[in-house]
């Protein structure tokens, strides 16, 4: 394996040989514990010491994914993190706004959703508004198919949502359609998991890795929840090249992202909002409103308007922490 199969290109060498540090060596971080992390160097695994300070574009610590630069001594440290390509961030959970980067260099978000009590279009829509606002390419695999009555028919609603995001129902277990999710890996390429507790994330990743390298564990008859078995966030190494990272259930998907991020994954309705006769119309109570007409027509789903405006509004309370609403 070289550092390349899992993404280090000439852009990332580059940036690394342009360091003002000491020089060392490069490694990707598979694993943070504490002020510990841990390493894919070329010579194979290490670990080093995250100090409380570390050399990066903008204030922070390094997460699962970060290339990073070490110093070369008996008990390495890193001493800078490289300009990051893609951010998986949320909002931090807790009143406070502010962000939480969840993972880095993430080429392929696989956003799971179970075809069981999981599917939920709202939630879909925003893991897509996250995946655009952190320069990620979305796949949307909906597990669990040979559960579901009717999986082609989810798939046909998550894809009335995700505009010509790449929909897959797929099953693991049963070897449903599971060459889709292989088909977005590869050489140089990192995919990562994201999605509730108990969406097969893990069960995904074990898939790919050939082997049951993460723990996974049944979900609550009752309502289809997981158990939050997977704790921290893992990058490993696929054997046909690349790498994925697998991630814990979230239980709150705060947004955090730029209001372009809503132009991205909501295009059928921004293409809609041109008609609106007020260019600031907020598509409430304001005459010559075309998406609450085009609503009345039934040419958008009320739900994806209601959804529109609220996550719209979230993005706005980021701007403005002290306001409530
Ligand atoms: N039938 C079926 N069951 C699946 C599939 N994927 C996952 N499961 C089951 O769903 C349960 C939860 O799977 P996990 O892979 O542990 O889920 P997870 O998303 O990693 O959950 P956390 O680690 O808690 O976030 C397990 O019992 C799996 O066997 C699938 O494609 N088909
Ligand atoms: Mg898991
Ligand atoms: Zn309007």
């Amino acid at each position: 394996m070289t550092l390349a199969d899992i993404g280090f290109d000439a852009e990332f060498e580059q940036a690394f040989a342009a360091l003002a540090v000491a020089p060392g060596f490069a490694g990707r971080v598979t694993r943070i514990d504490a002020d510990q992390a841990q390493l894919v160097t070329d010579s194979g695994e290490a670990t080093a010491r995250v100090p409380r300070r570390v050399v990066r574009v903008e204030p922070g610590r390094p997460v699962t994914g970060d290339w990073v630069a070490c110093s070369a001594s008996a008990e390495p440290v890193v001493s800078a993190v490289l300009p990051r390509r893609s951010e998986l961030v949320r909002r931090a959970a807790g009143r406070r706004a502010r962000p939480q980067v969840l993972c880095t260099n993430v080429d392929v978000l696989f956003v799971v959703m179970g075809l069981d009590g999981d599917f939920n279009l709202r939630r879909l829509e925003r893991y897509l508004t996250l995946a655009a606002d952190g320069r990620m390419k979305p796949v949307v695999l909906l597990t669990k198919a040979g559960l579901c009555a009717d999986p082609a028919a989810r798939a046909a609603e998550a894809r009335g949502v995700a505009c010509g995001v790449d929909v897959y129902a797929i099953d693991v277990l049963a070897g449903i359609e599971t060459d889709a999710p292989v088909r977005h890996l590869g050489p140089g390429i990192t995919a990562a998991a994201v999605g509730s507790s108990g969406a097969g994330k893990s069960t995904l990743v074990n898939f790919l890795m050939g082997s049951d390298r993460m723990r996974v564990d049944a979900v609550r008859a009752h309502d289809d929840r997981g158990k939050h078995t997977t704790t921290h966030r893992e990058l490993m190494l696929l054997p046909q090249g690349g790498a994925i990272i697998d991630t814990p259930g979230m239980r709150e998907l705060g947004l955090w992202a730029e209001g372009e991020a809503l132009e991205t994954a909501f295009p059928d309705v921004i293409a809609l909002s041109s008609g609106c006769r007020f260019r600031d119309c907020r598509h409430q109570t304001e005459p010559g409103c075309a998406l609450r007409a085009a609503v009345q027509k039934g040419g958008l789903d009320a739900a994806r308007l209601a959804s529109y405006i609220a996550l719209g509004k979230e993005l706005e309370r980021r701007s403005n922490p002290t306001r409530r609403g």
